[in-house]
């Protein structure tokens, strides 16, 4: 750790507290004389090329600074040599942000304003970013959220994986597989001319919203996903993390259920930002968007489960499995609600 601080020019003795919410890098609180910041290590199994991360970023800095002012967008701050990434052989990929004062994180949506405030940013986020060109961004993953290609590596994992668990989860599958009409309506969006690819987050969890002492959004962070593509994703990873009171690691499954008035809240939130961007077709696919994120996110994780828990940190043995059945779970409560929420048109 001594070398990542030195590398970014802060003291030795800085105190360093790890932040535990995300299951892919690993997040530090970074305490110094100089100031506070966060420290990040990047996961690159998952993000194969980092830079490319930064080329992004880095662009979309450049547009924000240019045509908006007064938009917060926490940059990376530069090493001593100058550069966003601190390469330590054999350890991974280093960068550092700065700590924003006043700010903090949440890690449930506890009401329906947190809820509003965070889909105005994303959405706001994407509106600003109405006129950047998106093809000169970098993918980061390749097919994050194409649900054909997350579809094909489910498939393989029943295949492929580790047979016993294939054959324990015979029923979750069929149930699962019952659903890939989602993945048809997905591939019929992806030859939808209606359908744009824009500047996209990617993964719009709660946590990844600054909000101030008075519970109001400040910005956005977290732009390691930041890739064209669809406004499903954004949209439907809120309604997958905000419209249920516990989250994806929650055992008991009684506990799983759908607050209608924060799909409302995010749509509303969403909309105000978005609303002249949106095409009158993508204005109707709101719903669907709840359906593809919850969806995706089932089957990738019970395609880890199968691959033995390869990509995602486990916390116990069949924590991944955990977690496809309550997303599953809440795939089956959303549909409860389809037509009233397909009723809420703007
Ligand atoms: C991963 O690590 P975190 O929480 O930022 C994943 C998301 C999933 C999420 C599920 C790069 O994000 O796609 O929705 O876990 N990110 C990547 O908790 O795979
Ligand atoms: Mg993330």
């Amino acid at each position: 750790m001594i070398t990542v601080l030195t590398a970014f020019g802060l003291p030795s003795d800085s105190v360093v507290e790890p932040i535990t919410s995300g299951i892919i890098n690993s997040t530090w609180k970074v305490k110094s004389t100089k100031g506070n910041y966060i420290l990040q290590r990047i996961n690159d199994h998952v993000f194969a090329s980092p830079e490319n991360i930064h080329h992004n970023i880095a662009a979309i800095a450049q547009y924000l600074k240019k045509n908006f002012q007064h938009y917060l967008f926490p940059a990376p701050i530069l090493s001593l040599d100058g550069s966003e990434l601190v390469h330590i052989p054999s350890k991974g990929y280093y960068r550092l942000f700065p700590f924003i004062a006043g700010t903090h994180t949440i890690n449930v949506v506890e009401d329906t304003k947190q809820a509003f405030e965070a889909a105005e940013q994303f959405g706001r986020f994407t509106a600003h970013l109405g006129g950047f060109n998106v093809a000169e961004l970098k993918v980061t993953i390749p097919h994050f959220h194409d649900l054909s290609f997350r579809y094909k590596q489910f498939v393989d994992s029943i295949q492929h994986g580790n047979a016993e668990r294939v054959k324990e989860e015979q029923s979750l599958i069929n149930r699962l597989v019952k659903l890939d009409y989602l993945v048809k309506q997905y591939e019929a969006i992806t030859q939808n001319p209606a359908f744009k690819k824009r500047v996209t987050h990617h993964d719009t969890k709660i946590s990844n919203v600054l909000f101030n002492n008075d519970n109001n959004a400040v910005c956005i962070i977290d732009l390691d996903t930041l890739m064209p593509g669809y406004f499903i994703s954004d949209v439907g990873d809120m309604m997958r993390t905000y419209l249920c009171p516990v989250s994806e690691n929650e055992e008991d499954i009684s506990k799983i259920i759908i607050r209608p008035s924060f799909y409302y809240a995010i749509v509303d939130g969403y909309y105000k930002e978005m609303k002249n961007e949106l095409t009158a077709v993508e204005k109707t696919y709101f719903f669907y968007a709840a359906q593809f994120m919850i969806y995706m996110q089932a089957i990738r994780f019970l395609t880890d489960y199968f691959n033995n828990d390869q990509y995602y940190q486990i916390l116990y043995k069949n924590h991944n499995l955990v977690r496809a059945i309550n997303q599953t779970v809440l795939l089956d409560r959303l549909m409860e609600h389809e037509l009233a929420f397909k009723k809420f048109v703007l």
